[in-house]
């Protein structure tokens, strides 16, 4: 076996290897690094700047939990906007609601969809269906000029740091507010709250822009180990109060409505850092 390790450095004192058999596809594109890799314990991984952003084998943990909180807390989303996203498997998840009619997804960088679509089918494949409008735009941009128009919005974006850094700030979560009817839910992943120094401020942005907000927590065992955060604003609805039937006929192998009450449930240091 090829002796080929891919690292990710989480802090400057911290970092997590695993072996890799292949890099599948690398480029450069306008805004980041892109890479594709195979290994033998993740499956396919996608690599943005060389931090993972999701891998065959542990997608769904991810997906399923920044999708379905949102989508089930809302009793009939149609529309629905995705910002980052591009390697469509936040897209697969939301359109296994049969209520959603169209779904934005604003993705600021197109070589990412593309790549997805070459070499990660099994994660990507629900961008080709009719229901969704795929904007390559920058989701500041886009969001400002939005006005009472979606149901859910999903920010899906990579870590903070350079062109997601403002994907974190208050005033973006302001543009996210207006962009919402008035009846809309929106979610962010929020990081680490073990190892990410961003955790707590986005947090508390999202919580003076939505008057009900809280984050959740799920372990996707690719990121940085313990827990990953994910924080929701909601205009009206309560964050627990959802039907499970709607649940009935969507297939997950993670999101539950038991989870769904269970995600919301912080560990005691968490909750001191709020
Ligand atoms: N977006 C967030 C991934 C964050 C990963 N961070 C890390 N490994 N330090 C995932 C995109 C999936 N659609």
């Amino acid at each position: 076996m090829l002796d080929f390790w891919f690292t990710e450095h989480h802090t400057d004192n911290y970092k997590v290897s695993w072996r890799m058999d292949k890099i599948l596809h690398f480029e450069k594109s306008p805004f980041q690094e892109i890479a594709v890799v195979e290994s033998p314990e993740l499956g396919r991984a996608l690599l943005l700047d060389n931090i993972v952003q999701t891998t065959t084998k542990f997608e769904f943990i991810y997906h399923e939990t920044i999708v379905h909180i949102p989508l089930m807390i809302h009793p009939e989303p149609k529309r629905v906007m995705v910002v980052g996203g591009g390697d469509g498997g936040a897209v697969k998840e939301i359109l296994k609601h049969p209520s959603v009619e169209t779904v934005d997804l604003i993705e600021i960088d197109e070589r990412v969809i593309e790549v997805s679509k070459k070499w990660l089918p099994e994660i990507s494949h629900a961008l080709r269906s009719d229901k969704v409008n795929i904007m390559t735009i920058d989701g500041l941009k886009h969001m400002k000029q939005c006005s009472s128009q979606y149901d859910i919005i999903i920010v899906d974006c990579t870590d903070p740091s350079g062109p997601s850094m403002d994907l974190f700030s208050k005033d973006f979560y302001r543009d996210v507010y207006n962009a919402l009817k008035d009846d809309g839910v929106f979610v962010s992943q929020t990081g680490s709250p073990s190892f990410s120094t961003h955790f707590k401020q986005a947090v508390q942005n999202i919580m003076e822009v939505f008057p009900l907000a809280k984050p959740y927590l799920t372990c996707e065992p690719t990121y940085i180990a313990g827990f990953w955060s994910f924080t929701v604003g909601s205009k009206k609805y309560q964050l627990d109060n959802i039907n499970p039937e709607r649940m009935f006929n969507i297939e997950t192998k993670y999101y539950t409505p038991d989870i769904h009450k269970a995600a919301f449930v912080l560990p005691k240091y968490i909750e001191q850092l709020l």
